[in-house]
């Protein structure tokens, strides 16, 4: 992700974050936060309109997930709990504990980056308490509490996703230290973001970007606009991505066992193989794809 910027004089507590350089300052309360950047979800604050977009925001997504998005995201979808109103964090916590040993924890938005590795590492995923307002329904710059929760939550209730989210944490704390941040959020991005994975009924989307949004979930999967190329470490790690349209480019892998896998060895030696070919061949843009390079063809599926 882009880095992350610090706004001063905009809140009295922890300094609150926004993606890229802009100086919109971002809207959670950060006066509320704790020092490690979580606070308690403000439920009673929720108006009757916050619950009816997480409403219609939840039945839109839902309808859609058939053929595009991945089982494991399908069959944990529900565990969020009724799609009527914004759910209690606690609640969503005790069931996720019980299958994964992750909670889920509140935040008033984007917070540093050693802050967000740092409570993943420790298997708590921050979740934005508020909601986008109606006139936000289609887009959101700043992640709120549908796309944290709806986009992300689900894959933490399957044992193999939620050990790959907690070593990127652990990963991450290190990436700081070894100055490799931007590499290292390449990945994020190009997996718990917009990852696809081969299935043997096609490709589906596993990335928390894709299935919270109402247009990219079927561009991903299956416009002939974009690219999809085959998962690999160092070709991600080169790539650069777009933050403000749909991804020209998806990483597609085999299975969450292949991405644990390919993620666990120590990437010390990877940001500098990777940082060597970068001095010499560049970055690889957006879209662009390499000579030889496997492209992903897409079915598409039958029209209902
Ligand atoms: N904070 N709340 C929140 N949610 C994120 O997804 C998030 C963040 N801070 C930093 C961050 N993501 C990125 O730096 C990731 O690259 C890894
Ligand atoms: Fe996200």
């Amino acid at each position: 992700m882009p880095s992350l910027d610090f706004h001063d004089g905009v809140n009295k507590g922890v300094a609150p974050v926004t993606y890229g350089t802009g100086s919109r300052p971002p809207r959670g309360d950060y006066a509320k936060a704790r020092a490690d950047y979580t606070c308690e979800q403000a439920y009673a604050q929720y108006t009757e309109a916050d619950h009816a977009t997480y409403r219609r925001l939840y039945s839109r997504q839902l309808q859609q997930l058939p053929g595009l998005a991945c089982d494991e995201f399908i069959s944990a979808v529900q565990q969020l709990g009724t799609p009527e109103h914004i759910p209690h964090f606690d609640d969503v916590s005790e069931r996720l504990l019980k299958a994964t040993g992750w909670q889920i924890v509140g935040v008033p938005g984007l917070i540093p980056e050693e802050a967000f590795f740092a409570l993943l590492a420790a298997r708590k995923f921050p979740v934005t308490d508020w909601i986008r307002k109606p006139e936000e329904f289609d887009y959101v710059v700043e992640p709120d509490v549908f796309h944290d929760l709806f986009g992300h939550v689900p894959l933490l209730f399957n044992p193999v996703f939620a050990d790959y989210m907690q070593a990127y944490g652990a990963g991450g704390m290190k990436a700081s230290r070894l100055d490799a941040a931007e590499l290292l959020a390449r990945l994020y991005w190009y997996t718990v973001e917009f990852g696809i994975i081969a299935t043997p009924q096609g490709l589906r989307a596993y990335g928390a970007g894709i299935l919270s949004s109402a247009g990219e979930l079927r561009h991903s999967v299956t416009s002939m606009q974009a690219e999809r190329v085959a998962f690999d470490l160092q070709r991600l790690m080169r790539s650069r991505y777009k933050i403000d349209s749909y991804q020209a480019t998806y990483f597609v892998i085999d299975s969450f066992d292949q991405l644990f896998e390919a993620t666990a060895p120590d990437f010390t030696p990877v940001y500098r193989q990777v940082r060597d070919r970068i001095a010499v061949e560049g970055e690889i843009e957006a879209g662009a794809v390499l000579v030889g390079e496997r492209r992903f063809s897409v079915s598409l599926p039958a029209r209902g």
